[in-house]
């Protein structure tokens, strides 16, 4: 008895160890990992949703019937019955009018919603209860099926559906600084996923789960390779291999955009200049444009960094950034293609203050770029620091087209380790208001077209993914990647509705482990912003690499790459004086913002040292001096992160151990870094400011020197 009783417990418990280890979990299933719902919820899932009849046989309805019997399986723990007639209730009938008589027959809405637009509703045909996913095309049928899902996946009830969606931002596209040599530059994932040795005839599976999670969340676009471009992208050899990716891509609703070098025809075929006025050179890329459109049929178009860090140029031949990517512009028009042009472009012979460059340059040319032109514009005008105010191009240029591009990567908010979500700080861009046409002029409405009535309309985002199992570098990263892809489907989301989706998906619908989540995702940006640049501080990172604090760096190749030209610490205070008495950069924004920013006492903290050079002692609005304030916010931003762990801790019941033990060790990392931050920081201003630290803050644990000898030759992401 006794024996058999064992055996039994062993055998009981080898079974429970085989089903842990089958729910481990690295991260690679991302927010899709279509888990069993909870009894209560297949109660009120199982009849519905058991029956998928598909109208249509394109690949693109193909991957929707594949999504969707995926996830139902796995949500509700059972087969799914493919059927092409509706026989019973229960079913969920998903394609267009073009396919499907009966959603021809229901005179759904659709007419607004465009090629990409989809809705879902519960309706009655045919004398039968039925679920509807239908869109005008396929791709719209395939992002209705993620929606569905997702309303599964974050419990949310699938009864009496009445849901109509359609993006307001047209190219949502995801830009890998991927080099060819699978180097990503600013990447902390690992390397490019994009093995292009084995490419064409390879295809990693891993590339179709790319598709599918940004498919997902309505990416339409991808930049293959990294703007500082390297010729060999637009050769006949890479041409195949990128028509490999772009096959595989293609059902999911996916382009692929290459970025290129502004040099490539003197590089590849000895041409003797590349200047956009030159009929050779306007020759060369009609040609190219030609052989990439014969390879790749529904090619996205060009993304061009160009006299900027040092890329070659249409100004190498003193022509405008407008002659250079019109001529590009030319060349792909009759493919219907695009160029996305980048604004982020400053000078080193330039002694005006970096952070006016882009407008500068761009404003006058508002109104010459041809129509299958975007220029694309960083969300803030210098480098994507974890705050700066928003770019004062939005909002400027109404005769333009402008895209909005944001950085996924935390090459400044702490590479793969920092927990930070950045949905927070993306929506504080987006609902910045530009004044532009007067209040209520937000970003997100310069970007979505509605303001000035822009023809196209787009958002970038610099791509976080990698080889690691998880894709992004950590847990949490994965957030930031779906964020983007969510507010560049809707740039009106709130960051805590999409945080609280992605938790929901990628751990765990159980109140007690999302509430302390969200909160603590929707604070972390904030936190990061403490512990690095407070107050409107900004680039005080290690020159080069980006990693850890080294605001004393000046010695960089050239003034506006070091940090000291960014706070402009000295005995009287710190900041950067951006007003009239200083380089101005408040004249670039609206009447109403310029008049608030030129004003020390009306300046928002959060921008204080960005607009204004302030004394050590000026009191801010708490009463504190600003001497006080920095010390105080450096030392909160480190404190945050300890009060993150503990939330994090308690939570162990909740995770699945790896994922679990990853992020309590990157919180582990994160806090150290944090201190370092803080008191590297702190020793450093201190020289300036000559004031003690407030009472109860305890000193940097080392002199500064230390601080100052620590070095980093071999961090990841650096261009070499
Ligand atoms: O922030 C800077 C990065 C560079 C990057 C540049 C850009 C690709 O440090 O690595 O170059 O931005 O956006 O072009």
């Amino acid at each position: 008895m006794k024996i058999a009783s064992l055996l039994q417990g062993l055998f009981v418990s080898a079974i429970l160890a085989l089903a842990s280890a089958a729910h481990a979990e690295d991260g690679y299933d991302l927010w899709l990992r279509y888990h069993p719902v909870e009894k209560e919820w297949l109660g009120r899932y199982r009849t519905d949703a058991t029956t998928l009849v598909t109208a249509g046989s394109s690949p693109t309805a193909r991957a929707a019937r594949d999504e969707l019997a995926r996830g139902l399986r796995g949500l509700l723990g059972r087969a799914v019955k493919l059927d092409d007639t509706i026989r019973g209730n229960g079913a969920v009938l998903f394609g267009t009018p073009a396919n499907s008589r009966t959603i021809a027959g229901l005179n759904l809405p659709l007419a607004k919603l465009g090629a990409e637009g989809y809705v879902i509703r519960s309706v009655t045909a045919r004398g039968r209860k039925l679920t509807v996913i239908a869109a005008n095309g396929d791709v719209g049928v395939l992002y209705g099926a993620f929606h569905f899902l997702r309303l599964m996946q974050t419990r949310q009830s699938i009864d009496h559906l009445d849901v109509a969606s359609v993006p307001r931002i047209q190219y949502r596209i995801l830009d890998h600084w991927d080099n060819l040599d699978r180097t990503v530059e600013r990447g902390y994932a690992g390397f490019s996923i994009w093995d292009w040795q084995k490419l064409p005839d390879y295809l990693d599976p891993r590339y179709t789960d790319y598709a599918r999670a940004q498919a997902s969340i309505g990416v339409n676009g991808v930049v293959l390779n990294n703007v500082g471009a390297q010729t060999a992208m637009l050769t006949p050899l890479y041409l195949k291999k990128a028509a490999a990716l772009a096959d595989v891509f293609r059902p999911y609703g996916i382009k692929v955009y290459f970025s290129v070098r502004w040099s490539t025809p003197m590089e590849l075929d000895g041409l003797k200049s590349a200047d956009p006025l030159d009929p050779a050179v306007i020759a060369w890329w009609k040609a190219k444009a030609d052989e990439i459109y014969g390879a790749i049929p529904d090619f996205g178009g060009f993304l061009v960094k160009a006299n900027s860090e040092g890329q070659p140029g249409p100004q190498d031949y003193k022509r405008t950034h407008a002659d250079g990517a019109n001529m590009l512009a030319d060349a792909l028009a009759p493919h219907h293609g695009i160029v996305m042009w980048r604004a982020f472009v400053y000078s080193q012979n330039n002694p005006v203050d970096r952070v006016k460059q882009a407008y500068d340059e761009f404003v006058p040319l508002d109104g010459k770029f041809d129509d299958n032109v975007i220029v694309q514009v960083k969300n803030g005008p210098l480098d994507f620091q974890p705050r700066e105010p928003f770019s004062p191009l939005f909002g400027a240029t109404p005769k333009t087209n402008l895209a909005l591009e944001v950085q996924i990567t935390k090459e400044y908010l702490g590479f793969a380790t920092h927990l930070a979500y950045l949905g927070t700080m993306w929506q504080e861009v987006l609902e910045s208001d530009t004044y532009a046409r007067g209040p209520g002029s937000t970003v997100a409405k310069v970007v979505d077209g509605s303001l000035f009535a822009n023809k196209l309309t787009a958002m970038a985002g610099v791509g976080n993914v990698g080889t690691d199992r998880n894709w992004t570098g950590s847990q949490f990263n994965q957030a930031n990647w779906y964020a983007f892809g969510r507010l560049a489907w809707n740039p009106n989301l709130s960051a805590r509705a999409i945080a609280e989706e992605w938790v929901r998906m990628t751990f765990t619908n159980d109140k007690a482990f999302v509430a302390p989540v969200v909160d603590m995702m929707m604070g972390s940006r904030e936190t990061v912003v403490d512990y690095m640049t407070p107050l409107g501080l900004a680039h005080l990172m290690g020159t080069g690499h980006h990693y850890g604090p080294a605001p004393w760096v000046d010695n960089a190749g050239r003034p506006d790459w070091n940090p000291v030209y960014y706070h402009r610490a000295d005995a009287q205070g710190i900041g950067v004086d951006r007003t009239p008495t200083g380089s101005n950069a408040v004249a670039q924004y609206a009447p109403p913002l310029a008049a608030q920013f030129t004003d020390l006492d009306k300046t928002p903290d959060k921008y204080l040292l960005w607009f204004h050079h302030v004394a050590w002692d000026y009191k801010m609005k708490s009463g504190r001096t600003l001497w006080d304030k920095l010390v105080l916010h450096y030392t909160h931003g480190v404190e945050d992160v300890a009060k993150m762990r503990t939330t994090w801790a308690k939570l162990r019941p909740y995770v699945d151990p790896q994922r679990y033990e990853e992020t309590a060790a990157y919180l582990a990392i994160q806090e150290k870094e944090a201190k370092w931050w803080r008191d590297a920081c702190i020793a450093y201003f201190q020289t300036f400011s000559n004031r003690p630290l407030p009472p109860g803050m305890a000193p940097p644990e080392h002199p500064l020197a230390y601080y100052k000898g620590l070095s980093f030759p071999y961090e990841p992401g650096t261009a070499r």
